[in-house]
C-alpha cells in the first residue's frame, strides 16, 4: 500500500488491454509494476511511449510515467493487486491456449503474500480460474487458497472480463459495467473495492465460471448476429437485392437491430471466443459453430466476387481500401482484409495497390506480389476498381464525383450513392435513362 492507502500494482501482460488499464489504474493513484515478456515494449514503457495505436493512450502512459507511478519491467515483483492481461489464443484445432496464463500465475506464485489478490481478465474459457487457483495453490502451500480451505484463505483470486472496444479503449474502461467473478464470494469482494477504485460504472459481483462465461457470450452473441447480417447479403447479392437497403428498413422495427454485413469477422475476439464456448461444449453449440463458418465463408465469397470483378476488366487497376480489421484503428490482427487484398495481389500482381491509412508499410505476406502501399488520392487519380475492405471514415467521405466513374465493390456499405443495384427513386422513375434502365 502507498501513503494514501492505494495498493500497490501488478499488470502481466502490457498489450492492447493490459497497457490502457495499467495506465488507467495508476491515474487513480495506485503505484503499477507493468510486466511483458518483451524487453522492447518494457523499454518504450519506461520511456514514457507506447507501442500500440488506442486514442489518447499515448498522453496517459507519458503523464503517469513521468509521476512515477507507471514503471515497467520484464520481472514479476511483489504487489497488492495483481492483474494477469496476457493473451488467450486457440490453437489451429480451435483449442483454447491457456499457457500464458499459467505462465503468469506461476511467475505471481512466487511473490504471493498473505493479503493480495490475484485477478484474470484475459478471454479464457470456463474453469480457468480455478485452474489458476490450483497452480498457486500447488507451487505456494504456504497460502490457504479460495475455494480449498475452511479458514479465511490468505489470498483472493478472482475473475473480470474486459469489455472495450479498441479506439475507445480508456472510456470503456472507465465507464463500462464490469462484471467481477470470484473463487468464493469474499474474493469478489476484494477485487470489487479494487475495480472501485477507477470503474465509474457499476460492478456486478458473481462467481468466477459466471463471469468467464459472461465474456465468451458477449462475443458469441455479436458473432451469431455478424453471421446472420453476412448471411443476409450473401442471399442478397443471389437475388440482386441491396442488402444496406434491406436492413436499414428491416431495423425500423421496434425489435429488430441486423448488425452490419463486411468482409468477414476479424480481430482476436469475436472471431476467437465463440470457440471457447464451442470447445467446451462441441455437442450442444451447433448455432455458434455454424456462426463461425457462415463469417469465415463471407471471406471466400467476397474474394470470388472481387475476382470476377477484376477479371472482367483485364485492364483495370485495383485499387483495395483497407487492411485493417475494422474502420479507424491500426489494428490488423486476423483481419479480413488482409487476407482479401494478399489474395487479389498474388492472383493479380502489381495490378493491385493497396490503401491503408493506418499502415506505413505492407505486411510481409504482400512481399513479392508486387502490390504497392498507395495513399486514397493516388487511389482516386490511378484506379479503376475500388474495393472497399474497411469502413475507415477517410473512405467513406470521398464524394460520389471522385468514384462515379469507377467500378466498385463495397462490402461496408459505406458509399449508399454507389450501390449495386442501386434502389430505384421515384424521381428517378420519372426520367428517361430510368424508364429505359426499368424496361
Ligand atoms: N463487424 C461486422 N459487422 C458488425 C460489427 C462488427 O462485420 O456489425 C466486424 C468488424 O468489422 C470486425 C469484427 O466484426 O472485423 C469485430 O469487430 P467488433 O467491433 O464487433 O469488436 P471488437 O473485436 O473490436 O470488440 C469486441 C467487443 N465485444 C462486443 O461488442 C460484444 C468489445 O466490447 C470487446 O471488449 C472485445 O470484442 C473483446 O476484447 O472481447
Amino acid at each position: 500500500m502507498n501513503s494514501d492507502l492505494k495498493p500497490d500494482v501488478s499488470v502481466i501482460g502490457l498489450g492492447y488491454i493490459g497497457l490502457p488499464t495499467a495506465a488507467i489504474i495508476a491515474r487513480a493513484g495506485c503505484k503499477v509494476l507493468g510486466v511483458d515478456v518483451s524487453q522492447k515494449v518494457v523499454d518504450t514503457i519506461n520511456r514514457g511511449e507506447v507501442h500500440i495505436e488506442e486514442v489518447d493512450l499515448d498522453g496517459l502512459v507519458r503523464g503517469v510515467v513521468s509521476d512515477g507511478l507507471l514503471s515497467a519491467s520484464t520481472e514479476t515483483g511483489p504487489a497488492d493487486i495483481f492483474v494477469i492481461a496476457v493473451p488467450t489464443p486457440f490453437n489451429k484445432d480451435h483449442t483454447p491456449d491457456i499457457s500464458f496464463v499459467l505462465a503468469a500465475g506461476e511467475a505471481i506464485a512466487a511473490v504471493l503474500k498473505q493479503g493480495d489478490v490475484v485477478i484474470l481478465e484475459s478471454t479464457s474459457p470456463v474453469g480457468t480460474t480455478e485452474q489458476l487457483r490450483d497452480l498457486i495453490a500447488d507451487l505456494r502451500p504456504d497460502l490457504k487458497c479460495p475455494g480449498l480451505t475452511r479458514e479465511t484463505p490468505d489470498i483472493a483470486i478472482a475473475y473480470c472480463p474486459e469489455r472495450v472496444l479498441p479506439g475507445k479503449t480508456l472510456e470503456e474502461l472507465t465507464n463500462n459495467d464490469r462484471s467481477i467473478g470470484g473463487i468464493s464470494p469474499r474474493c469478489a469482494r476484494k477485487a470489487l473495492a479494487f475495480y472501485k477504485l477507477f470503474v465509474r460504472a457499476e460492478c456486478v459481483t458473481t462467481d468466477a465460471r459466471s463471469a468467464e462465461m459472461t465474456k465468451l457470450v458477449e462475443n458469441a452473441y455479436r458473432d451469431v448476429n455478424i453471421a446472420f447480417a453476412n448471411e443476409l447479403s450473401i442471399v442478397a447479392d443471389r437475388m440482386g437485392l441491396d442488402v444496406w437497403e434491406v436492413i436499414r428498413l428491416a431495423n425500423r422495427h421496434p425489435r429488430v437491430n441486423i448488425l452490419q454485413p463486411g468482409p468477414g469477422v476479424g480481430g482476436h475476439c469475436i472471431a476467437v471466443d465463440p470457440w471457447f464456448i464451442v470447445h467446451g461444449a462441441p455437442e450442444e453449440t451447433p448455432l455458434i459453430r455454424t456462426a463461425r463458418g457462415v463469417n469465415d465463408g463471407k471471406i471466400r465469397h467476397v474474394i470470388r466476387k472481387a475476382e470476377e470483378l477484376v477479371e472482367a476488366h483485364p485492364d483495370a487497376r485495383v485499387a483495395c481500401l483497407g487492411l485493417a480489421f475494422k474502420a479507424n484503428i491500426d489494428d490488423f490482427r486476423e483481419s479480413p482484409a488482409r487476407l482479401i487484398a494478399a489474395t487479389l495481389a498474388r492472383r493479380f500482381g502489381s495490378r493491385v495497390q493497396v490503401v491503408e491509412p493506418y499502415a506505413a508499410q505492407l505486411p510481409i505476406e504482400f512481399s513479392n506480389t508486387g502490390a504497392t502501399l498507395i495513399d486514397i488520392d493516388t487511389a482516386l487519380e490511378d484506379c479503376d476498381i475500388l474495393i472497399v475492405l474497411v469502413d475507415h471514415d477517410i473512405f467513406r467521405v470521398v464524394p460520389l464525383a471522385e468514384r462515379g466513374r469507377k467500378f466498385v465493390y463495397d462490402t461496408r456499405g459505406i458509399w449508399p450513392d454507389q450501390r449495386t443495384p442501386a434502389p430505384v427513386t421515384l424521381q428517378q422513375l420519372g426520367t428517361p435513362e430510368a424508364k429505359r434502365d426499368a424496361a
